[in-house]
């Protein structure tokens, strides 16, 4: 049956949708909603292009660190990964590929970011940035979460006179091959542009604030007969797609969420890549003073290699300030720049903010939010109903493939919507007292956990809360199976 038939017989086949965002999840959402045979969707898109972080995000050496095979959406494998851990550019074409297949392309509303969600009682009525209201009856949030850069607060920045940017807004017009680069910070993100830089670089000065752990993690090609062997048998990708998700959930996952033996062999495996470093002196300033993996780990197996070139100077004095022509440290020098990258993170916890939602009674998620993002299993907040989010706060980001959680969650909220569609409630919001309840057993749970063994980091929200899944992913993938509708406040 077409989709147009399904959507003459299926019920709530009237209903409208707004999904907000075209990254990984919104995309997620519009295909699933068509499949589902909802004919009235829109895809508001803030960007000129789809693809969220894969498309903002063009630093060199830049990949995921999760591996490929499973870092895609389970009903859209692909056998032609190049590596195990793939670049980003073909992550972004992964998912372009994906959104021309399925027809959601050219469905996107480009360049038509929403400023406002406000709930009548009954409706939602969004404002673009141009101005213009639309009116739906259930909004879908996949605004991602490394969305907004975060620029660093050093005197001076705007004296630089070379080219100067944030990591995720690289301005490809300058080329850096045998420039002195500047590069702050040494998250995943500085680790990945140094290890692809240093062979090329003129002189590259890394500024470390905070040195990290790194653990060693090979990236191989995939050779081109296993690609074969992948595409003849879509079986074969299912499996490895179950092994590589379970070898992630059964090892680093369950380390950082308290399981001792596990988080052991991470740090141990973190000891030994460090002791690869020759220099003393160099190995003293890489090593860091707090536990593995409480900072989001690092992985790569040949980040200490280019880190030990000639070319790269690692730079621990303390950032003065930021001059004409260079950065100035704490101990008097300066250091020489043609261009400065900031590779200085980002703001993490706004979720859909500052895009302004309004709820039931005139009540602001702002409000809602002003203490701690609190949210039921991440996909909903009392008093905004019909309203839901993918990868809202406390979903288990960084423990596994984020692209494998969108699609649980929004298994989820689909079975939400069917009481909306099949006419069993008008309106559907989590409970006050189950979002409580919630929220405190994620903190008692939090108490365990990796990410507040005593460091800062950017899972930690402004009051020392990570914003993370604190438990195993089976407990995760039980939260996620159904929802228990004794949790939701339905109207009719
Ligand atoms: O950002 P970060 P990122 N002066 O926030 C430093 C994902 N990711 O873009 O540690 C000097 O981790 C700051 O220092 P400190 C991944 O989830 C994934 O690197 O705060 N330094 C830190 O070193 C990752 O965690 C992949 O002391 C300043 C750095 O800037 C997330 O994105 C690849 C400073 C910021 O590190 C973010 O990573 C890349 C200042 N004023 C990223 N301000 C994958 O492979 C900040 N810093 C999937």
């Amino acid at each position: 049956m077409s989709v147009a038939e399904q959507s003459q017989t299926r019920p709530g086949a009237d209903l409208r949708f707004a999904v907000i965002g075209a990254g990984m999840s919104g995309m997620l959402a519009a295909i699933k909603l068509e499949e589902a045979g909802f004919p009235h969707v829109e895809i508001f898109e803030k960007a000129g292009d789809l693809g969220g972080t894969w498309r903002d995000n063009t630093y060199p050496g830049l990949s995921c660190d999760v591996p490929s095979h499973v870092y895609r959406y389970r009903f859209a494998p692909n056998p032609n990964w190049s590596h195990r851990f793939s670049s980003g550019r073909e992550i972004w074409e992964y998912l372009d590929g994906v959104a021309r297949e399925y027809g959601i392309r050219d469905r996107i509303r480009f360049n038509t970011g929403i400023d406002r969600c406000e709930y009548d009682g009954a409706v939602w009525h969004l404002t673009t940035e141009g101005g213009e209201t639309e009116t739906f009856d259930i909004v879908i949030t996949a605004t991602g979460v490394l969305r907004d850069p975060v620029m660093p607060d050093i005197d001076g920045l705007d004296d630089f006179e070379g080219p100067l940017f944030h990591s995720s807004r690289w301005d490809h017009s300058h080329d850096w091959r045998g420039k002195r680069v500047g590069l702050i910070g040494t998250g995943s993100t500085a680790i990945q542009i140094t290890t692809a830089m240093a062979d090329e670089v003129g002189k590259l000065s890394l500024f470390q604030r905070t040195p990290q752990w790194v653990v060693p993690v090979e990236n191989p090609e995939i050779p081109e007969q296993e690609k074969q062997a992948l595409a003849k048998d879509p079986a074969r990708m299912d499996s490895l797609y179950d092994y590589l998700a379970d070898r992630f959930q059964n090892t680093f996952a369950r380390a950082v969420v308290g399981d001792k033996e596990e988080l052991a062999k991470v740090e141990k495996a973190c000891e030994e890549n460090l002791a690869t470093v020759r220099d003393p002196e160099l190995r003293a300033k890489l090593t860091p003073d707090y536990q593995a993996a409480c900072k989001r780990l690092i992985m790569s197996d040949r980040f200490y290699e280019q880190v030990q070139k000639p070319t790269v100077e690692l730079v621990t004095d303390r950032i003065e300030r930021i001059e004409v022509n260079g950065v100035r440290t704490a101990d008097g020098r300066l250091h020489e720049l043609d261009m400065l990258v900031c590779a200085t993170g980002f703001e993490a916890h706004k979720f859909m903010r500052p895009m302004q939602v309004i709820g039931r009674d005139g009540h602001t998620l702002d409000d809602e939010w002003a203490e701690a993002n609190r949210a039921y299993r991440s996909i909903g907040v009392p008093g905004f109903p019909n309203f839901f989010t993918i990868v809202g706060p406390n979903s288990p980001i960084g423990n596994f493939s984020l692209i494998m959680i969108s699609e649980m969650q929004f298994a989820y909220i689909m079975k939400l919507i069917d009481q909306i569609a099949e006419g069993r409630a008008r309106e559907i919001e989590p409970s006050r007292e189950a979002t409580d309840r919630f929220n405190a057993d994620i903190k008692d749970a939090m108490t365990g956990t990796v990410w507040v063994s005593g460091c800062s980091s950017w899972y930690l929200d402004k009051n020392g809360n990570p914003a993370m899944w604190p438990w195993d992913f089976e407990r995760f993938a039980d939260e996620m199976a159904e929802p228990d509708l004794g949790d939701f406040r339905m109207a009719s």
